[in-house]
């Protein structure tokens, strides 16, 4: 089965993704038919486990959305567990140096190259039985920079043969600058550092995300050059809609 973000990037256009930290199937499958390209099912901080994070994937594999996951931490068997459940993208926070960047390469690409344990079970369901052939292919890896190491190695990382591309984290970002949590940093030292993280993408032909707090912030990072941009989460779309229409209940 083909992949809609490398479908996007072929096609030169900035992929859009959904991010669900609701750990629910339905609200998942919901999300999967807004029209997005992608869905990421966050494991770090969402409030979902492995067995939930099932159960979302399969809801998302019966929508035209193409499912990732954002892993805890670089963790090999998780990744690889993650991979057999049918994702097909890969997002792993905190990456703070070249070697952490061909680590995670190689626990999501199959021997010779990698060292991905063979065990594609829902993954060959939602593959298709050529799946292991075209995995290493297929499946996007992005490694996150949102650490003082990871922006200090960001070209390096860059360079690393097999990452697709870096997905800037600006709230962890921010705080590593000691300039606070913000999804859409205005203080320069942030600026300065994501602009760094896009020219080294650019540099070394890979493709460049970030987090944003709504669609008109994701549309402008798509006119400064990222091709995966994500217009908040599940979560705080639900409080923020749930909210405006309290308000209007309440105010007319
Ligand atoms: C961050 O902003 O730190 C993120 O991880 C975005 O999800
Ligand atoms: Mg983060």
């Amino acid at each position: 089965r083909a992949n809609r973000v490398r479908e996007c990037w072929d096609a030169g256009r900035a992929a859009v993704s959904a991010w669900l930290s609701i750990g629910n199937s339905y609200s998942a499958e919901i999300v999967g038919w807004t029209g997005v390209d992608c869905v990421v099912v966050d494991l770090q901080h969402g409030m979902t486990d492995v067995q939930a994070m099932i159960g979302m994937l399969q809801a998302i594999s019966s929508t035209p959305a193409t499912p990732f996951v954002r892993v805890p931490s670089l963790d090999p068997p998780l990744l690889m567990k993650v991979l057999d459940a049918g994702a097909y993208g890969v997002v792993c926070p905190m990456v703070d140096s070249a070697e952490q960047a061909a680590l995670f390469v190689r626990a999501t690409t199959y021997p010779p190259r990698g060292l991905r344990s063979f065990g594609p079970t829902r993954g060959l369901l939602y593959g298709g039985a050529d799946y292991v052939a075209h995995a290493d292919a297929t499946l996007v890896r992005l490694a996150m920079i949102e650490t003082a190491a990871g922006l200090a190695a960001v070209e390096a990382i860059c360079a690393t043969q097999g990452v697709d591309g870096i997905f800037i984290g600006p709230n962890d970002l921010g705080l590593a600058l000691d300039a606070g949590a913000s999804a859409d940093p205005s203080d320069p030292v942030v600026i300065a550092a994501i602009a760094r993280c896009v020219a080294a993408a650019k540099a070394h032909g890979k493709h460049v995300g970030i987090f944003c707090p709504s669609g008109a912030v994701a549309a402008r990072r798509s006119a400064e050059g990222f091709d995966f941009v994500v217009p908040n989460s599940d979560a705080n779309l639900l409080r923020t809609a749930v909210g405006a229409e309290a308000r209007l209940a309440r105010e007319g």
